[in-house]
């Protein structure tokens, strides 16, 4: 597309929309038909995409995620589809600013953080490499809350995207599906034949949302497909005549609720109703959809495994192993051993978290009131799955009962998983090796070829190729563009180490990063930090294992120590954090009132002026990542070792030339294999020894020195304007009297140290801007196309 048709088709959409010329649009209706002519352009590329692998009869893959942290559009579908400059250009010359219409472009925040982005990671990866994929997911009226720190304390505030988000959508309202839920079951023999029928259930209807997502240097389009629910035509008029009047009226308009909001939560979780109904919409209105599909092209689910790979992203939509067996069993006529063998060979299944509070469990009540069908399916699964078990491990009944699927009056969706699925991967290393030794060990012995790592990546052409421009063109002109096709390349970078007009060039872009973010916090935070101070960020979701408070307190000591040597050699030093708390987690949310106490009295200490500011940004999202990442010279990434499953963020900063300052926990362990002891700063206890410790009992106060007794007393003092004694009190022992799990008093002392180290390294410009350069150049391992590329070969068998 050129200048000129660029500008028609702008015109042409302007005038249908809104009824006039773009050149007389105001910003919101430029933006509406900006993205209307894009998303146009997405449908004709999709419809001869999809031509052609339908030809070609090839494998897809149907990615199935609660969450898809979308982020903006307007930027990526420009630059993917090669259409930047000919959009700016054009629009310049119809007197509207791009960038003023990027302004515009919500964040579609349909997740919470890291399994989110991945999602959508694998997505863009998916597309540019050609792949036939689908994601589905719901379509949340309210995405992920906007956060307000109203007196240090987080406030939610609803998240309405689709306000301006609509534009990226195509409804299908003829494509909508059915999906019961509650009433009950009938099970009887026909002519020897099993039947059910189902009864008094309520329906919701399922529309599907089409969002399509382009692909880097490609001409495919892939789509993610957001499931709304809606009132069903006809009203359940059995209900009426019962008298039922208003309970009809009341079931009907619950039926809208469950596309209303996503669920703010994250490794935390509660068994809530309303979040098992969306769990199952999702998951049946999916399956029927796919099933739909391929009995059209094919006549028959007989080669449903050949053709089709089903992904259950985390336990979220384990629900997909019952419904489809229901989907073969009840509408499809299979018996039970063929329709078990289809759903083993179709269904494949990532975890990403090893906290056992984070493993999802359903009582058995609730399930099987919303259910019925399904819950009997799933019995029938555990009755099977424990005989097998039963043969294999004897009667361990421990083992057997921590192997059941439902057990203790509850479902177990990760066990369902492990029973159910072909695939099981983690997405680090160290994770996988944890899950097989640890949680998955008694799966593992028996099929242990099932079991998989595939460790995470990142869309870098987003993360890189659109975050930072600087940085993405000093890497053009030194290596080429093949490294926007080929992340490998990215090592053609190592050439340049010591090479001073490369370190000085990637320095001034750092620089360039940093003055963009300072004048963001200027404007948002009211705070002024200097751009040639030492930028040290922690941005991601709160939680006490990803460890805020380590920092926290390694930045009051780092406070007292310039107190008691305000001339020391110090140097200067920007600490900034962002992080949305899950909005019932009073833990996390304490915390961020710490830190922004923290801020207050850092910030205002005529002493440490210039030598130490803290900042907490406010709504941290993917949007605001773009602009904090590139201008990050450390990336905090100091959980504690053998929690965090693999870490993402990490990759992006490594992207950038941010320098890791960490624990061998998650994906760091790999990052640390690329880059080597040189150039990253790790510290703290390792997984195992985490473990060990834990064994032997952990006793905090052993850990505590006279620095760290000193800090701990300034939060319990009240010179912080509040007292935070429970925090403090949760450093030693958690809420159960049980000590803090998070071991973060016992890893204090080596962060300390490793943070004098990040200091020293960084007095030498030469020294740390080459560690920058060889993260850099050694980032490319980490690209969703690799990810995406094993699970291609290795789990989908595309
Ligand atoms: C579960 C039930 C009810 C409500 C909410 C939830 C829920 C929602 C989101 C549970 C967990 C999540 C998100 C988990 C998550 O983001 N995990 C992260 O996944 C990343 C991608 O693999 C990893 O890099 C991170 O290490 C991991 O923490």
């Amino acid at each position: 597309m050129n200048k000129k048709q660029a500008i028609e088709r702008l015109n042409q959409a302007c005038m249908r929309l809104f009824g006039c010329n773009m050149d007389e649009a105001t910003d919101k209706q430029a933006y509406k038909a900006l993205c209307t002519v894009l998303r146009n352009e997405m449908y004709d590329r999709r419809r001869a995409f999809k031509k052609s692998y339908k030809e070609e009869g090839r494998k897809q893959v149907y990615y199935m995620s609660m969450e898809f942290l979308v982020g903006t559009s307007l930027r990526n579908n420009l630059y993917n589809m090669g259409l930047e400059k000919t959009f700016t250009e054009a629009l310049k010359d119809l007197g509207q600013d791009i960038t003023a219409l990027y302004e515009l472009d919500p964040d579609a925040g349909l997740g919470n953080g890291g399994l989110g982005r991945l999602a959508s990671c694998y997505m863009d990866s998916l597309t540019g490499l050609d792949y036939p994929a689908t994601g589905f997911s719901i379509r949340y009226e309210f995405g992920i809350f906007k956060q307000q720190i109203v007196d240090g304390w987080q406030m939610e505030l609803p998240d309405n995207w689709l306000q301006m988000g609509d534009v990226w959508l195509v409804p299908k309202e003829d494509d909508a599906v059915e999906v019961r839920f509650g009433g009950e079951v009938n099970e009887w023999y026909d002519n020897g034949k099993f039947k059910i029928a189902q009864h008094g259930y309520s329906t919701v209807m399922a529309v599907p949302y089409n969002f399509y997502i382009s692909g880097y240097g490609t001409q495919s389009v892939n789509k993610l497909v957001l499931w709304s629910a809606k009132l069903p035509q006809s009203f359940d008029m059995a209900a009426f005549s019962r008298g039922d009047y208003v309970r009809a009226l009341e079931q009907n308009t619950m039926a809208e609720t469950i596309s209303k909001v996503l669920y703010p939560a994250d490794d935390h979780i509660q068994g809530k109703r309303l979040r098992l109904k969306q769990q199952y919409l999702l998951c049946s209105a999916s399956l029927q959809a796919i099933l739909r599909e391929h009995k059209k092209k094919y006549g028959t689910l007989d080669n449903l495994p050949d053709k089709v790979a089903i992904h259950i992203n985390d336990t979220h939509p384990a629900l997909c192993v019952p419904e489809l067996m229901r989907l073969l069993l009840d509408e499809n006529d299979y018996g039970w051993d063929e329709a078990w063998d289809i759903t083993r060979r179709t269904l494949s299944y990532t975890n990403h978290t090893v906290m056992s509070e984070a493993l999802e469990r359903w009582s058995v009540e609730l399930y099987k009131e919303q259910m019925p069908r399904i819950y009997a399916i799933t019995q029938e699964i555990n009755r099977r799955l424990m005989e097998k078990l039963r043969a294999y491990y004897g009667n361990d009944e421990g083992k057997l009962n921590w192997m059941a699927v439902i057990a203790n009056g509850e479902v177990r969706m990760a066990n369902l998983c492990l029973a159910a699925c072909h695939m099981v991967n983690g997405v680090s290393q160290l994770h996988t090796d944890i899950l097989k030794e640890g949680i998955f060990h008694d799966y593992y012995q028996i099929t242990p070829e099932r079991f998989i790592n595939v460790t995470n990546g990142i869309a870098y052409r987003r993360w890189l190729g659109q975050a930072n421009p600087e940085l993405t063109d000093l890497l053009r002109e030194l290596i080429g563009d093949g490294f926007l096709k080929d992340a490998n390349d990215l090592e053609k970078l190592l050439k340049y180490k010591n090479d001073a007009r490369v370190l000085a060039e990637l320095a001034r872009i750092k620089h360039d990063n940093k003055v963009r973010l300072a004048n963001y916090i200027a404007k948002a935070n009211g705070v002024k930090v200097d751009p040639n101070s030492l930028f040290d960020v922690q941005v991601k979701r709160l939680h006490e294992y990803k460890r805020q408070m380590l920092n926290v307190l390694h930045i009051l000591h780092l406070y007292n120590q310039i107190k008691d040597n305000p001339n020391g050699p110090w140097q200067p030093r920007t600490f900034i954090f962002g992080a949305k708390a899950s909005a019932g987690y009073i833990r996390a949310k304490q915390i961020i009132s710490l830190i922004v106490a923290v801020s207050n009295f850092v910030n205002n200490d005529h002493d440490v002026r210039d030598k130490l500011k803290v900042v907490f940004v406010e709504d941290y999202r993917v949007s605001l990542a773009e602009i904090i990442i590139p201008a990050a010279e450390i990336s905090e990434q100091i959980s504690v070792a053998g929690k965090e499953a693999s870490g993402t963020g990490n990759m992006k900063f490594m992207i950038n030339g941010g320098v890791t300052i960490g624990t061998l926990d998650g994906a760091n362990v790999e990052i640390h294999q690329q880059v080597g002891d040189e150039n990253m700063f790790l510290f703290g206890m390792h997984a195992d020894e985490v473990e060990n410790l834990w064994r032997a009992g952990y006793d905090p106060n052993r850990f505590i020195t006279p620095e760290l007794r000193r800090v701990l007393d300034m939060l319990t003092s009240g010179i912080l304007g509040q007292r935070f004694d429970d925090l403090v009190a949760s450093l030693t022992t958690n809420r159960f009297g049980v000590a803090d799990a998070y071991m973060t008093i016992a890893d204090f002392n080596d962060y300390a140290r490793a943070q004098r180290d990040v200091a020293a390294a960084y007095a030498d410009k030469t020294r740390f801007t080459n560690m920058s350069l060889v993260n850099i150049a050694k980032a490319g391992i980490f690209s969703a196309d690799r990810s995406v590329k094993e699970y291609a070969d290795k789990i989908w068998n595309l």
